[in-house]
């Protein structure tokens, strides 16, 4: 592919998409199997309506080496047995840097690399950096949507089974109007 000819992209209603837009992604909770600790809980939400956990808007640049993609992902609010809505999570096979910048709302971002796992607070204006190596997750630690826009290398990849083998480090739940960080526990 030849790369792109430069183009303006826009912040649409609500911080909630670009424009131009390309692919737009809906994840719900059917698609977030062995991700939660409460597996009951999980199942549960599943039968009561399988809800759109979250989406990710992306503009049209592809990914592909040398291109720089970015989306908008909107984590909706609540918590599945106590534990904060948050985004599957993943390793880039080809490790490289990545940011996220806050939009709207209040999340943390997950970063753990085998051994440790660190938590960084993200709001709007804040940009959180995700380093070669480290695995990441988002959480939505808020009571409205939390969005967020990222940008990374297009040739970067998205290995999604290295967090379920893995696990994350640590776990966000919800604590009389804050936020309690747990030990993982058994992936
Ligand atoms: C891509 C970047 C984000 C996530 C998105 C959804 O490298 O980190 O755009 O894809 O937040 O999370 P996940 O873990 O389902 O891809
Ligand atoms: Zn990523």
């Amino acid at each position: 592919t030849p790369p792109l000819q430069p183009f303006a992209i826009r912040f649409g209603d609500d911080n909630a998409t670009l424009e131009p837009q390309g692919q737009i992604l809906q994840r719900r909770m059917s698609d977030l199997e062995g991700l939660f600790a409460d597996r009951r809980a999980w199942e549960q939400a599943v039968a009561d309506g399988d809800p759109v956990v979250y989406t990710v808007v992306s503009s049209p640049v592809p990914e592909v080496s040398r291109e720089l993609p970015q989306s908008i992902t909107t984590i909706f609010p609540g918590d599945t047995g106590g534990e904060f809505w948050m985004t599957k999570g993943h390793q880039h096979p080809d490790p490289q840097g990545e940011i996220y910048l806050g939009l709207e709302g209040r999340g943390g971002l997950l970063l753990f690399d085998g051994e440790r796992a660190e938590w960084l607070d993200i709001t709007p204006g804040v940009i959180g950096y995700i380093p070669p190596g480290w695995a990441h997750r988002s959480v939505n630690v808020g009571d409205e949507p939390y969005r967020f826009l990222a940008v990374y290398p297009g040739s970067a990849g998205h290995d999604y089974g290295w967090v379920l083998t893995h696990g994350m480090g640590l776990r966000a739940r919800r604590a009389e109007g804050t936020v309690e960080l747990v030990p993982f526990g058994t992936p």
